[in-house]
């Protein structure tokens, strides 16, 4: 891997020193958390690539809005604010804020999925379909073929295979489809965009059977720049444009603004034009959230987002970002260490079971990957595999996920390149010494998204 690469668009104005522990510390740390990252304590990590979710760093820009909260309980400038920037990016007039994305789906799904009804999507995030599950409904993927295949390069590997898609609107009927998700970037399928053509395709699908199209739109901006460089047409759109274009299709979208939006806590609830069904989300945001001029965030929260929308579209930065996470990919690739290929917009999935073909799904090997990365480095990463997917509803039985990837995902404007060569380092070394990598086994296992507090053993 060349050096050549675009240096940090930003300077660092403040610092947050981390903290290094021994080996021998880790140990006992990942021992006392249940071998499961997430019940470990912060400062025991060093470099922390669990999520890219609210763990971003602000811009001077953003710190400077956080002085000018208006803290008003109803009509805050801020909020208008907001709204001008949603406007602005999304070209959506109706908004909700919310505390973050699954507050917003918290209000909407209720409102459109009738009990037993499926929700239509490429690759639904993990707490996404929970909430799809919560309000009755039944959650049904139809992610591209390519996707599981690691290491078959596809541009838009996060892309909807719409044939299917329509066969089962057939089978099932129209009434039994609540909406269809279009999550971008796809993050479960390793980040993976949908292309401009792909989104276009499912809105005509669904015009035809009258079936209402939304966006999980947690890293729209990123999906937006791939599209730019990998969509022929748009080379020479600008992202703003894209952006707009992506959003013209749909009827609404979800929001995680802890993504693309740039800020710690937030998300959105936005509607093209469904005045009718906006007002009930709005009623139900009091509710569930607050106010609908604040929805579960403060004044300065809501500025600190204004802003962050707008340099989350940047260029720059998106090359930026984009380019740092493809150097540890291909750092990695290049060492032979099997990722998703193409690397996707905010995260390295590692193919764990391509690395650790001697464990087997039932324990779980991106996850034992994960705590060996731990204690070997000090660095925090998080299992998507059969971990994550869970047991089958009905039958209990553990379903084998697909792939087995442990995701390596980067917080934005956080970690310098001289983190990735330490990352790449790191995993290359495992890598060397892949055979001697123990699975896990369940000591205590919760009933919903178990991933997030089940305790494990070392399997011998
Ligand atoms: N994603 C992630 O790490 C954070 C939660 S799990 C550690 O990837 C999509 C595509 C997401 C997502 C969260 C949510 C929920 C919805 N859709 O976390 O509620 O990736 O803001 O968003 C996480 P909130």
């Amino acid at each position: 891997m060349s050096n050549a690469h675009l240096a940090e668009p930003f300077r660092i104005k403040m610092v947050e020193p981390l903290k290094i522990i021994s080996k021998q510390q880790r140990i006992e740390a990942i021992k006392r958390a249940g071998y499961n990252p997430f019940l470990l304590k912060s400062d025991e990590v060093y470099i922390d690539l669990l999520t890219d979710s609210g763990t971003g760093a602000m811009s001077d820009n953003q710190w400077a809005g956080l002085m000018l909260g208006d803290e008003s309980y109803a009509g805050s400038r801020n909020f208008q604010n907001l709204e001008k920037s949603v406007e602005e990016i999304f070209g959506y007039k109706l908004v909700i804020p919310t505390h973050q994305g699954r507050g917003a789906e918290q209000i909407l799904f209720p409102q459109l999925i009738k009990k037993g009804q499926f929700v239509l999507g490429n690759m639904h995030f993990d707490t996404t379909k929970a909430h799809i599950e919560i309000s009755g409904g039944l959650a049904k993927n139809f992610i591209i073929q390519e996707a599981f295949d690691t290491q078959k390069e596809h541009p838009f590997k996060g892309n909807i295979d719409v044939q299917k898609m329509e066969d089962f609107i057939k089978e099932k009927g129209t009434k039994n489809i609540a909406f269809i998700l279009i999550t971008i970037t796809c993050n479960s399928a390793g980040g993976q965009p949908v292309s401009m053509q792909n989104i276009k395709e499912v809105k005509s699908c669904a015009k035809k059977y009258g079936i209402r199209v939304f966006f999980d739109s947690a890293r729209y901006a990123e999906n937006a720049y791939f599209i730019k460089q990998r969509e022929e047409k748009y080379k020479d759109t600008s992202i703003s444009k894209i952006i707009k274009e992506m959003f013209s299709y749909g009827d609404g979208t979800t929001v995680s603004a802890k993504k693309d939006g740039l800020v710690n806590i937030g998300g959105l609830l936005c509607f093209k034009d469904d005045v009718a069904l906006f007002k009930k989300c709005q009623s139900m945001c009091v509710v569930m959230e607050g106010f609908p001029t604040y929805g579960g965030l403060s004044g300065r929260d809501m500025e600190c987002l204004a802003r962050g929308l707008k340099e989350g579209i940047e260029e720059e930065y998106l090359k930026y970002r984009i380019n740092q996470v493809k150097y540890l990919g291909e750092s990695l690739s290049e060492a032979g260490v099997p990722v998703q290929l193409p690397i996707g917009g905010h995260a390295v999935f590692v193919d764990a079971a391509k690395l650790l073909p001697h464990i087997p799904s039932s324990q779980f090997p991106a996850h034992a990957l994960a705590n060996e990365l731990y204690i070997k480095s000090g660095i925090r990463a998080v299992e998507i595999g059969s971990l994550l997917l869970g047991r089958d509803p009905q039958t209990h039985e553990q379903q084998k996920s697909p792939m087995e990837l442990l995701r390596l995902t980067i917080p934005r404007r956080v970690y310098t390149y001289n983190h990735m060569d330490f990352i790449a380092d790191a995993l290359i070394n495992i890598s060397k010494d892949a055979k001697s990598v123990k699975g896990v086994k369940f000591t205590y296992e919760p009933e919903i998204l178990r991933h997030f507090t089940a305790r494990f053993e070392v399997a011998e």
